[in-house]
């Protein structure tokens, strides 16, 4: 008999079919990428870096590993790069761990605000905990006042500035950043992980001339493997020409193990994949679906924070019905066919775990090919969808809560209302393969 894991896989393949995602962090794989992750590449070790591994037998390994590297300085202009981090928070612990000793101040944006933990959770987090960790955070109009960020770095003169973001909607002034970075002597470290795509593509206004160290995830909007990478620019090696050798030394012996050899070559080709024109086509893509769905929502009556975005997603906020509502209408969104997730808005009045704001972006919809009209035609639908499940309160005592969420999950699976929305994304969604060529 076969094993059940193989039917999970198809019913899971079946699901992102039928269904449309629009969690920003998603992406549908290019099927070369897809290839080369159940190669045999995965069976061997090889500790350490090109020309100097721990183990033999590494000589090909050396070769696709020098490949990532060489096609990622081309793509980005920079002289230093590690394509070795396991994945996004590894390489933003890794960066600290070359840059700071234990105990320096660093600086980042509030989880609450659109941050990643990261990038200083004061509490539950190694960044956190292990170096002095001052946050910035968003204004009432959703959005980083540089002017603020700038006197809380001449109040705490910290060691390292994080200029990225997983929930923020509007473009990051590198520039502004750097500068404000200067005022101290602080370094730069740019995480577009999120904004991997629309950088390449020109949509979005590069940190290549202003960071020191960025890092980006690679299965995100630069449609690659799980993974992650680091580069360091040429200011950043100026500034300590031991720069590349520190954060090598980071990730390995300080924080990993064998690299992920099938994800570094999955890389390779999303690198490849990555600087050819049509790569650019798909950045510009993701933006303009971003902005008709931002469009779509906004017609239909909903209220997104900052009203707007400037990138690849948005993020609705739902407090003008009730606060604590994300759940609900994220449940309630899957059942209808339309995965996103529930997020806290800025200055959040209910909780992270049971947040007011649902985050929605792009990203998945134009790799499978979806454009503006298929855009207006999904803000119709979770429109259709909040409005259904709006009068859902939240229970304001927390330990009704999950009993409360509980019960609404339960009568809403079979609610004959998402069900018959779901069919109509199911019929338009499965007219789209995941990965559509040249999307
Ligand atoms: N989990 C990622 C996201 O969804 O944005 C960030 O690491």
């Amino acid at each position: 008999m076969s094993d059940p894991i193989f039917q999970l896989i198809t019913e899971e393949e079946q699901r992102q079919i039928e269904k449309i995602g629009l969690i920003p962090s998603e992406n549908h794989l290019p099927p070369q990428v897809a290839s080369v992750l159940s190669s045999c590449l995965s069976s061997k070790y090889a500790e350490g870096y090109a020309g100097r591994r721990y183990y033999e037998g590494n000589q090909l390994i050396d070769q696709i590993e020098l490949m990532a590297i060489g096609r990622l300085k081309e793509l980005f202009q920079v002289p230093y790069v590690n394509v070795q981090p396991h994945s996004g928070s590894p390489a933003n612990t890794a960066v600290q761990f070359a840059l700071l000793n234990p105990g320096d101040t660093i600086m980042g944006l509030s989880l609450g605000s659109g941050g990643h933990l990261t990038h200083g959770h004061p509490k539950v987090t190694f960044s956190g905990k292990y170096f002095n960790s001052v946050q910035y955070h968003v204004n009432e109009e959703g959005r980083i006042d540089y002017d603020v960020l700038r006197a809380l770095t001449i109040e705490y003169k910290p060691k390292l500035i994080i200029a990225g973001t997983t929930s923020y909607p509007f473009i990051l002034d590198f520039a502004k950043f750097r500068d404000i970075a200067d005022e101290v002597g602080a370094w730069l470290l740019a995480d577009i992980s999120h904004i991997t795509a629309l950088v390449i593509g020109g949509e979005h206004p590069s940190p290549v001339p202003y960071a020191d160290v960025i890092m980006s995830t690679t299965h995100k909007t630069f449609r690659g493997p799980r993974g992650a990478f680091i580069l360091a620019t040429e200011q950043g090696l100026a500034k300590d020409p031991k720069l590349g050798a520190q954060i090598d030394k980071a990730i390995i012996p300080g924080l990993q193990g064998g690299p992920h050899n099938a994800s570094i070559a999955g890389i390779a080709i999303a690198a490849q994949l990555a600087a050819r024109p049509s790569f650019k086509i798909y950045a510009q893509q993701i933006k303009k679906n971003s902005l008709a769905l931002a469009q779509s929502l906004i017609d239909n009556g909903l209220k997104l924070v900052g009203n707007g975005t400037e990138n690849h997603l948005m993020v609705v906020d739902l407090t003008p019905y009730s606060v604590g509502l994300g759940t609900q209408v994220a449940f309630a969104l899957d059942i209808a066919g339309i995965y996103a997730n529930r997020n806290a808005i800025p200055n959040e009045p209910s909780s992270p775990f049971y947040p007011s704001g649902l985050r929605l972006g792009t990203p998945l919809v134009t790799t499978r090919g979806m454009k503006e009209a298929e855009m207006v035609k999904i803000g119709e639908w979770i429109a259709k969808v909040v409005e259904h499940v709006k009068g859902e309160t939240l229970p304001t005592e927390r330990l009704e809560r999950r009993v409360f969420i509980n019960a609404f999950k339960e009568n809403v699976a079979n609610d004959s209302y998402l069900q018959a929305i779901r069919q109509e994304v199911k019929a338009i969604a499965s007219q789209f393969p995941l990965f559509q060529k040249d999307a």
